[in-house]
């Protein structure tokens, strides 16, 4: 089907990366949308291009509801009390990876879950350019779907948040995957985690591949899994179709019984990156790409920054930047690959986004460990483990207070298990000034 703009009266809300793109992709149109954006200085502002429309500072209600077609920001809840008035009165609401979708017949592999989608989605993109696929990778990880359309490629990779999959109607996968699901922007959604998980698991609507992690046990009562034109596979536990065996400290990828990779000689060195390699094997093997090619990109894959990346040694002691950990879930992996005689420091906090770091105490309990809060939930989180905690206002306070106490042998650990958002632009500036001040100070 062909969609025509020409005569809609057009909104994008948000102007950051996802809204500018929106703005770019109608403007090649010839059709000429407004934006709106909460904030009195949005950061992209100077991006927009000129004689286009805009409010600053709160969502017009007059705007909203005299327009035929809203494109939404991921940033922006779509359970907003006026967004919902706008849809009941009949305005169209969706997001830019819609739009997207709309425009394309290529091949496209969709990619979700709480963690591990960014590791995975760049395997995949490798194996996939390796491969002899003009390839491209967006939604998430930082460049815009739209923004995609630009690059003619044959296939495409779309890392999607639960953020981006509220606003999805059309999109056809050739093959979908949910990596995992565990609480994660509790504070997003009024109808809390069964809400969050639905919204993930819509990923697999229109999808005709779809790989599912057999551990999460979501295929049970889905109306998505139950239509018979569907290529169902699994993946996660050792019943599944793709699964691990381990012996002496390595891991074995297998497909069924079929032995398909040994990762010994590769830098993938924890059970989540066994997982994620997996998971790009399953994808990869569905996409028919050669196996010899599969195994040798991942045998050179090295993990992207942020992601329990070793910044800094001196003294013996190790700093860990773990800056992606955004949610309770990635610190349990993060202490669980940590093996020292010395003590773990480790940094939390942040926007804990509703979470119940409670769940954390159990994990805390079996190591030696201090823990150092800081941000906006910094003082919340202190609290769950006062037998050995403190809190500081800021990072960088944090870090000087560990410099002073730490010792050789020590671990420390950025892995904070919030967003970034309350005191930082995102995870990566975090982890950035971790980076600097562990070098500078450690
Ligand atoms: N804004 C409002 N009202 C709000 C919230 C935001 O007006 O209630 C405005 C802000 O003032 C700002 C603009 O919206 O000017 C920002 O829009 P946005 O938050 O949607 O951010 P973008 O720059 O468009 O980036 C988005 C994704 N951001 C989020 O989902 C929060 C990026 O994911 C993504 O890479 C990008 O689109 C391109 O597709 C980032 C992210 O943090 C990495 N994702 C979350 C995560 O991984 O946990 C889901």
């Amino acid at each position: 089907m062909l969609y025509n703009y020409s005569q809609k009266k057009i909104l994008i809300l948000g102007m950051g990366l996802t809204g500018i793109s929106c703005i770019n992709f109608f403007l090649k149109k010839g059709v000429t949308p407004k934006i709106i954006d909460e904030s009195k200085k949005p950061y992209y502002l100077k991006k927009l291009p000129k004689n286009i429309q805009y409010k600053l500072g709160n969502l017009d209600k007059k705007w909203i509801l005299e327009s035929d077609l809203i494109i939404i920001s991921p940033g922006i809840s779509s359970f907003k009390p006026i967004l919902i008035e706008a849809k009941l009165s009949g305005i169209e609401i969706i997001s830019d990876i819609e739009l997207f979708a709309r425009e394309t017949k290529n091949p496209i592999i969709s990619i979700t879950g709480t963690n591990g989608k960014s590791t995975v989605s760049t395997m995949v993109k490798d194996i996939a350019k390796n491969s002899g696929y003009k390839v491209c990778l967006g939604g998430n990880i930082g460049f815009p779907a739209l923004d995609m359309l630009k690059e003619k490629a044959d296939l495409y990779i779309l890392e999607l948040s639960s953020f981006q999959l509220e606003n999805i109607f059309t999109l056809k996968s050739k093959i979908a995957v949910v990596l995992n699901i565990t609480p994660d922007h509790l504070d997003r959604y009024p109808g809390g985690f069964e809400q969050y998980k639905k919204i993930k698991l819509s990923i697999y609507k229109n999808s005709k591949i779809c790989l599912f992690n057999l551990k999460e046990n979501f295929k049970e009562n889905n109306l998505y899994f139950q239509n018979k034109n569907k290529k169902c596979i699994t993946f996660g536990t050792f019943k599944s179709d793709y699964n691990i065996k381990y012996k002496k400290n390595y891991a074995y990828l297998y497909y069924k019984n079929q032995k398909i990779m040994n990762t010994k000689n590769t830098s993938l060195r924890s059970n989540q990156n066994y997982e994620n390699a997996l998971v790009s094997f399953a994808i990869s093997d569905n996409m028919n790409f050669n196996r010899k090619i599969v195994i040798n990109t991942l045998s050179k894959y090295v993990s992207l920054p942020h992601r329990f990346q070793i910044v800094h040694k001196k003294n013996n002691i190790y700093w860990i930047n773990d800056s992606k950990s955004t949610n309770i879930n990635s610190t349990k992996t993060a202490l669980t690959n940590i093996n020292t005689q010395g003590t773990i420091r480790l940094l939390l906090g942040g926007d804990k986004k509703c979470a119940n770091f409670e769940e954390l105490k159990k994990y805390l309990k079996k190591l030696k460990v201090k823990i150092y809060c800081f941000g906006k939930d910094g003082m919340k989180i202190e609290k769950i483990y006062q037998k050995n905690s403190i809190y500081t206002k800021k990072l960088e306070d944090a870090i000087n207070l560990i410099s002073k106490e730490v010792t050789s042998g020590d671990i420390v650990l950025l892995s904070p298990g919030c967003s970034s958002k309350d005191q930082f632009k995102n995870f990566e500036e975090r982890g950035n000034l971790f980076i600097k001040l562990s070098k500078e100070i450690g």
